[in-house]
Parts: structure tokens; C-alpha cells; sequence
């Protein structure tokens, strides 16, 4: 592996078809994070639950990007960035369908820096980069990917018009949308740390979200009470990256047959972040 400026790990266009998943969906291949900065604690967060440690937070990084490897994704490590202390919640910056990035314009006027140096980093992978404008506001967190079907939250980071944008964006791409708007929801920062899709018509939600319209006809699997910060993990086929400390979904999870990987998530989730908003997967 050749460190190049900015960059560690390597990458190039997929010339192979992708592997599909016993559930019949594409499967990602490859996964891009960045550890975070000397700067972390410096970030935005509403959690109260104290400063994060960096050495710890980097070592429960490692073990994500490690976790992500072990099944069998090619992963791609960015240098932290100080500039920006949220910037190892990657997930916020970008959209990605195949051939396509959507990059954002996260809602957080701090936040919007970061958008850069992942158009760069994800050049070599991607064709198209359709770009939410302003006025508009998007972040990563609010868009559950679901096959070819897309649930954008409305949240204070994301605004109708940036929903509309990104709904415009991935109709170009053959995907559907639906919007869901959580802003009475306050306990949620985004979507996706209240839903997580589990494959083919199945979705992981937090109580407050069972009744939404938009998840009519889909299989959805609550989450325990108490156990809501779990409700954001990163499903691949068989296996589901979970945040450790959350038996009673471990449980349901090994119920459905999948095959839950936990994982010490203490200093992200003190920073509002979850397994998914550690990766971009593709
Ligand atoms: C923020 O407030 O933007 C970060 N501290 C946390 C972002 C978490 N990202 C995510 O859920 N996708």
C-alpha cells in the first residue's frame, strides 16, 4: 500500500460486477473513512455526555475500519483533518448510488468544509457528482439507502429544499424517495440514528418512527426501549455492525439469523455519531 499526499489505501474503478448478498442486493465492495482529528472534541454535539478521548476514540476507529475488513471490504483510510473535528462522520458529506456521488451541503455552516476533500477522495471511484446547492441543506445522516428505494429525513440538518435536490438527483438514478420529516421527533439528530435498513424490505426503527406513512408495506423491526442508540448500525448481508452494550437488539437481530458484530462506539456516540456516520460504503 502506497501512502499518497492525504490519502492512505488505494483505489480504483470497479471493473468487476458486484457480489450480491443473500438477499439479492449489491453488496459494497469498498468502504472510506477517516479517524478522527486532534480537534475531535472540539466537534458538535447535543449528547451531554462529556468530552470524547481521542487515543480511545482512535482505537475504537481502528477497530471499526478493521471490523468493516473482516467482511470483506477494501477499506480506504483518509488523514484526519483538524480543521474540521466532526469530519470522521463522513457518511454526512456524500450519497452514493453506483456511478453516482451526491455531495452534500451539510446543514451545519461548520460542517460545509468538509465536502471538499471527500470530492476528491472519491473521484477515482465515481462518474457523476451532482452537487445540493444552495439554498438548500443535506446531510448523509438523514438518507437511508434501501435498495432502490430512498427515505430522506427532514431534520433540523436537512431542509425540504435539500431533500427535494437529492430526490431529483437519485430519480436520475432510478431511485425512488420519500421524505420523512422528524423535526417533531427532537431526540433525533438525523434519520439514520433512529432507522437502518436490514436488506430487501426490512427496517430497523425506533419506536417514534414505526407509524410514519412512508414506511407503509415495509417489514420494520423495533428497536428495544432504551436501546434507541443502536438503532443506527451498518448492515452487510449476513453480518450487522452494532454498537456494543445493547443485548436486547443483539438478540433480535440473531433472531432474524443475522449475525451481529458489536462495537465499542463510547467516544462517537458522545459526539452524536453512530456506526453508519463512521463510512461511506460503496
Ligand atoms: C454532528 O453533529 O454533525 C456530528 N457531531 C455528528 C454527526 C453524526 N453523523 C451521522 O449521524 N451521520
Amino acid at each position: 500500500m502506497v501512502p499518497g499526499p492525504g490519502l492512505r489505501g488505494h483505489g480504483a474503478r470497479r471493473l468487476l460486477p458486484r457480489l450480491t448478498g443473500r438477499h439479492g442486493a449489491p453488496l459494497p465492495e469498498h468502504a472510506l473513512v477517516r479517524p478522527p482529528p486532534s480537534s475531535f472534541a472540539e466537534g458538535l454535539t447535543r449528547a451531554g455526555l462529556g468530552a470524547p478521548d481521542l487515543a480511545r476514540a482512535l482505537r475504537q476507529h481502528a477497530l471499526y475500519a478493521e471490523a468493516l475488513r473482516d467482511c470483506g471490504l477494501e477499506v480506504t483510510v483518509l488523514e484526519p483533518d483538524p480543521a474540521f473535528p466532526d469530519s470522521t462522520f463522513v457518511e454526512d458529506t456524500a450519497v452514493l448510488v453506483a456511478g453516482c456521488a451526491i455531495v452534500t451541503r451539510p446543514g451545519a455552516p461548520v460542517r460545509r468544509g468538509e465536502t471538499a476533500a471527500m470530492r476528491a477522495a472519491l473521484r477515482p471511484f465515481f462518474e457523476r457528482f451532482p452537487t445540493i446547492e444552495e439554498p438548500g441543506t443535506l446531510d448523509g445522516g438523514d438518507v437511508c439507502l434501501a435498495g432502490d428505494q430512498a427515505f430522506i429525513g427532514v431534520s433540523e440538518r436537512t431542509d425540504p429544499e435539500g431533500a427535494r435536490q437529492l430526490a431529483s438527483f437519485l430519480a436520475r438514478e432510478g431511485l425512488g424517495s420519500a421524505l420523512v420529516d422528524i423535526r417533531a421527533l427532537g431526540g433525533l439528530l438525523h434519520l439514520k440514528s433512529g432507522l437502518s435498513w436490514l436488506g430487501g424490505r426490512r427496517l430497523l426503527c425506533v419506536e417514534g418512527l414505526l407509524e410514519q406513512p412512508a414506511f407503509r408495506g415495509w417489514d420494520l423491526v423495533p428497536v428495544p426501549p432504551r436501546e434507541e442508540y443502536a438503532a443506527n448500525c451498518v448492515w452487510l448481508d449476513e453480518r450487522v455492525l452494532v454498537a456494543d452494550g445493547f443485548p436486547g437488539l443483539a438478540a433480535a437481530l440473531r433472531a432474524l439469523g443475522f449475525l451481529p458484530l458489536p462495537l465499542d462506539m463510547s467516544e462517537f456516540r458522545k459526539m452524536d455519531g453512530g456506526p453508519s456516520c463512521l463510512s461511506l460504503r460503496f
